[in-house]
């Protein structure tokens, strides 16, 4: 199997990089981000308390992301490989992660770390929040706190992957097409 994990601040293109991984490797696609989103517009009881959380631009608690990732991988038992963005966003998620896949027998292929300057990923989600309707994409205070959490809380993932000798940093700027290059080359590379 061939598992991917998409990594990077908020805006760091995760989620436009893996509309077009999927296409080309054929995994399935499990953005927590999207699954959360997903509850919200349902307004389901996981939806209307992630809310909260979330247009605070803080992380929902890792208890409810780890069982929806797990229902997820049962959900697709017979899949080729998997591509996990904006998951695992904290070492619990991590260890949650490694833990499922060790029971279906499989790992963590690569970690692919999307670098992109500050400014840069502000500009992104301000962009984006100009016509997605996320709120937690047009208030610069919940954009900024983002990416506080992700630097206090999430960076540590990339270490914790490095230690399994996993993490590939990716230059993150430059055109859509250019950043799909470079993550295109590391994952062949990765699973020869
Ligand atoms: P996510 O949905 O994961 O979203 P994100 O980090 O904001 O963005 P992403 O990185 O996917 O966006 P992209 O760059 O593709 O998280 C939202 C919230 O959900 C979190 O804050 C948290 O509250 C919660 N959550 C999610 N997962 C969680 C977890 N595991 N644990 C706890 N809480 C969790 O796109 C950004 C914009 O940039 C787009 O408009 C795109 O068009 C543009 N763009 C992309 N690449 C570009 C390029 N090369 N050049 C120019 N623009 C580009």
């Amino acid at each position: 199997m061939l598992n991917l994990v998409l990594f990077g601040p908020p805006g760091s293109g995760k989620g436009t990089q893996s509309a077009k991984l999927i296409e080309k490797y054929k995994l399935i696609h499990l953005s927590t981000g999207d699954i959360l989103r997903g509850e919200i517009a349902g307004q389901t009881p996981l939806g209307l308390e992630a809310k909260k959380k979330m247009d605070k631009g803080e992380l929902v608690p890792d208890e409810v992301v780890i069982g929806m990732i797990s229902n997820k991988l049962d959900a697709n038992a017979n899949a080729t490989g998997f591509i996990f963005d904006g998951f695992p966003r904290t070492t619990a998620q991590a260890e949650a992660l490694d833990n499922l896949l060790t029971k279906k027998k499989t790992a963590i292929t690569v970690m692919l770390s999307l670098d992109v300057e500050k400014q840069e990923l502000v500009n992104r989600l301000l962009n984006r929040g100009k016509d997605s309707g996320r709120a937690d994409d047009q208030n610069i205070d919940v954009i900024e706190n983002r990416i506080a959490v992700y630097n206090k809380e999430t960076a540590v993932v990339g270490d914790y992957y490095k230690k399994q000798n996993k993490l590939q940093l990716i230059h993150g700027m430059g055109s859509v097409d250019e950043i799909f290059d470079r993550l295109s080359k590391a994952i062949d590379k990765a699973k020869n």
